[in-house]
């Protein structure tokens, strides 16, 4: 210890002795530039999204400009002499169904001092230095933890060449978000700054005097109006988007998790934004889902592909020609909402159960259907609770083979007679119950046969099918889904289609969901009928009565 201690006197002393210490400490303190005008690109290794910029900056004139997607957005500080404020001012095109750009100006105040636009250097610490372009470079690096997130960490390398005044210029930036007790990277991002420039002129940092700025104080009383005047690619609307969501959505997350919440927002507002300006056949919306990852949204599916009773336990009357028969007798459309035989839309919450609602959708339509319309709200927890011993795990997920082999065996009660639904596993009641609804046993529709489908859905009532499920449906909205992405993956939710139609050419499915009814038409999603869109006719099951 007394060895330890000379020791670091005598390394203090030399040190001190041997360095002009004016020097050392700025070689060890990132000191950027105060008038710089520079060129950039965000690539964010995770989205694949590639995000060019150009910002002003000068401190002399206490203004910037920020400048993304080539010019198309545009952000401009001024502040306000001796006052404790300054003023942002975004334009960018305004986002309308006919792709008509027309620029928009808001401005809102900002409280403070003139922000800086380069990366934060406040974890930054030398880490050595390289040779680039006939330069030295000089390399920084820091490693954080993200308070919130378990072994959530931030490691940050930030390079920069020095000028002769001793400023430090920006060349590559890079920041890792990962969770390091698995490894996983949730944001990834490398910023390539280029054309460094120290002369800003006033004019590149005033806005165009025709243009109508408005001040926007009501932001945050409708997220649909927010979201149709701000811009994700302008991060300071992010910021009032992401705000307004929370507000809407009755959201809370603990501060350290903000960051990561909002990416994933901003990604997917911006993915929806430019999804709906190609005018496809369907459209998506920011909803609850759209501040979680498709992984974290496991809970909204759960439907397993059959390994089992695959069949049935009786098989399918018709023929392929049989079918191609009896479908010119069908009407050309079919809504079973209209007969009566189906129930309100329901929510499954958060619980792997879609497997117990789409089975029980297709039990109570065929029941309905046999009684004239007389229906009855089954429930979906006698199936959650009891139907383990056939391959199915309550919130975990199930299947639709074995859901209705259960049902087959031991029937099924109101939810009046066996208890709300509860979006968890509980023990199993239906001793209590004074009765329960029977079915004979269930079919196989004939796979991949869009007329045998139209035919079953005429004789028997709604069908049960397996699909598969990803992060554009979970964001669907309106109109005939189709998603090329879609095909070819796995099973894994299960839905009830109750009906087809024929819109613009294009024949569909009445797709009943269990996301409740703020997600797609009121619940319902009509996908493409075509052939077999996200295996919709892979595994399609209804129940006989
Ligand atoms: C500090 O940086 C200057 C300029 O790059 C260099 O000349 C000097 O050797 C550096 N000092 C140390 C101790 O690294
Ligand atoms: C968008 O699609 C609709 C329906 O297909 C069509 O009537 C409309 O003209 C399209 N608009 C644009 C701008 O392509
Ligand atoms: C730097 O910017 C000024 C003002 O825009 C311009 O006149 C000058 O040519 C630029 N210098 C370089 C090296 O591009
Ligand atoms: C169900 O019946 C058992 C045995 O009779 C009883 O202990 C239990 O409290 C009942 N559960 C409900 C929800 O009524
Ligand atoms: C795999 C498959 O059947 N895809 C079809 C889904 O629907 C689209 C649009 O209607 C068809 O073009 C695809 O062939």
């Amino acid at each position: 210890m007394v060895y330890l201690t000379a020791l670091l006197i005598w390394f203090t002393i030399t040190f001190y002795h041997s360095c002009n210490c004016e020097q050392e400490k700025s070689n060890h303190t990132i000191n950027y530039p105060t008038e710089y005008h520079l060129r950039a690109e965000e690539i964010n290794l995770v989205t694949g999204i590639v995000k060019p910029f150009e910002v002003w900056y000068s401190e002399k004139l206490d203004r910037y400009r920020s400048d993304y997607f080539g010019g198309s957005c545009k952000e401009y500080y001024v502040s306000k002499a001796k006052k404790p404020y300054g003023i942002l001012y975004t334009t960018h095109p305004i986002a309308t169904m006919d792709l008509k750009n027309e620029i928009v100006c808001n401005k809102v105040k900002l409280k403070g001092s003139m922000e800086n636009l380069l990366p934060d250097t406040e974890n930054l610490e030398p880490n050595g230095e390289t040779e680039y372009d006939g330069r030295k470079i000089q390399i920084w690096y820091g490693e954080t933890t993200v308070l919130g997130i378990v072994g959530g960490r931030v490691e940050e390398t930030l390079w920069t060449y020095r000028l002769a005044d001793g400023k430090d210029v920006p060349i590559r930036y890079e920041s890792k978000k990962s969770k390091s007790w698995n490894g996983h990277i949730f944001k990834h991002t490398i910023t390539n700054y280029y054309n460094f420039n120290s002369t800003v002129l006033l004019e590149d940092l005033t806005l165009s005097d025709d243009l109508d700025c408005t001040f926007d104080a009501k932001f945050g009383k409708n997220l649909k109006e927010d979201l149709q005047i701000l811009h994700p690619d302008i991060p300071s609307h992010v910021n009032l988007g992401y705000t307004s969501y929370l507000q809407h959505h009755k959201k809370k997350y603990i501060e350290s998790e903000h960051d990561f919440r909002k990416d994933i927002f901003s990604h997917n507002w911006r993915h929806i934004r430019e999804h709906n300006l190609k005018n496809l056949s369907y459209k998506m919306a920011i909803n609850e889902f759209s501040d979680r990852t498709d992984e974290e949204l496991k809970y909204l599916t759960g439907t397993r592909a059959p390994h089992e009773k695959v069949e049935g336990t009786h098989p399918f009357p018709y023929t392929l020609e049989q079918v191609d028969a009896l479908v010119e007798e069908l009407p050309k459309e079919l809504d079973l909402r209209l007969e009566g035989f189906i129930r309100p839309i329901k929510s499954q919450g958060h619980c792997g159960s879609c497997w117990a609602f789409s089975s029980t959708a297709a039990v109570e339509g065929a029941i309905a259907k046999s009684l004239g319309g007389k229906s009855f709200d089954l429930s979906e927890q006698s199936l959650v609770d009891c139907a383990w011993g056939y391959g199915n795990e309550g919130c975990n997920g199930g299947m639709l083979d074995t859901a209705f082999e259960y049902i087959a065996k031991n029937g099924i009660p109101t939810s009046e007679d066996y208890g709300t639904y509860e979006e968890l596993d509980d023990y199993c009641e239906l001793e209590n119950v004074s009765s329960v609804h029977e079915i004979v046993g269930f079919t196989r529709v004939t796979p991949r046969s869009p007329n045998s489908l139209k035919v079953a859905l005429n004789k028997y009532g709604p069908v049960a099918v397996a699909i598969h499920v990803n992060m554009n449906m979970k964001q669907y909205s309106s109109g005939i889904y189709y998603d090329p992405e879609c095909q070819g993956q796995d099973i894994n939710h299960g839905v009830t289609i109750i009906g087809y139609g024929v819109r613009d050419d294009q024949e569909y499915w009445i797709v009943r969901n269990s996301w409740g009814t703020d997600w797609g038409e009121g619940g319902y999603i009509l996908m493409a009928a075509d052939i077999d869109n996200c295996s919709i006719l892979d595994y399609p099951y209804y129940a006989i009565v």
